[in-house]
């Protein structure tokens, strides 16, 4: 399952470049994103949580009080390749993340708080991806 996690953070890392100009994420705060699941990835930027709002919302993943979207991320996520086999828990995962933050009212900093809430739950149910395996693929796709 660190596999599918993999291409699922590939997949949507692409909309990263859509989203710079909105976000106002410089190169340096974000050159990549799967750098998310490095050991000293930093939660600390407000425009960091905006890149994800943006990002979510080019797969069209929230809803209109930017919230996640059940439906379509289950449908992001079974897009990947064995993605159905981690999609229900992905989005059971977002979904706690979004109850504990939900009195958080700006938009970014809300999700922010709720990326790195999903985060730290992957590693605990141990479906997050290696750095080397997102390396490794990530090098391949730019050859
Ligand atoms: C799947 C790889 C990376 C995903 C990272 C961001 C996930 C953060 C979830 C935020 C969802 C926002 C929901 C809004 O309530």
């Amino acid at each position: 399952s660190a596999d599918i996690m993999k291409d699922v953070t590939l997949g949507f890392g692409e909309a990263l470049q859509h989203c710079r100009e909105e976000s106002q994420l410089t190169e340096e705060k974000l050159d990549e994103f799967f750098h998310f699941w490095r050991d000293d990835f930093k939660f600390e930027d407000h425009e960091l949580g905006c890149a994800i709002k943006c990002m979510s919302r080019h797969f069209n993943l929230l809803t209109d009080s930017h919230r996640m979207h059940h439906e379509n991320t289950d449908k992001f996520i079974q897009s990947f390749p064995n993605g159905e086999m981690l999609s229900k828990q992905m989005v059971q995962i977002i979904h706690t993340c979004e109850q504990k933050f939900d009195s958080v009212e700006d938009h970014c900093w809300r999700i922010l708080r709720i990326a790195e809430c999903f985060k730290l739950a992957c590693i605990a149910a141990d479906i997050a991806p290696t750095m080397e395996l997102l390396m490794a693929e990530f090098i391949m796709e730019a050859e």
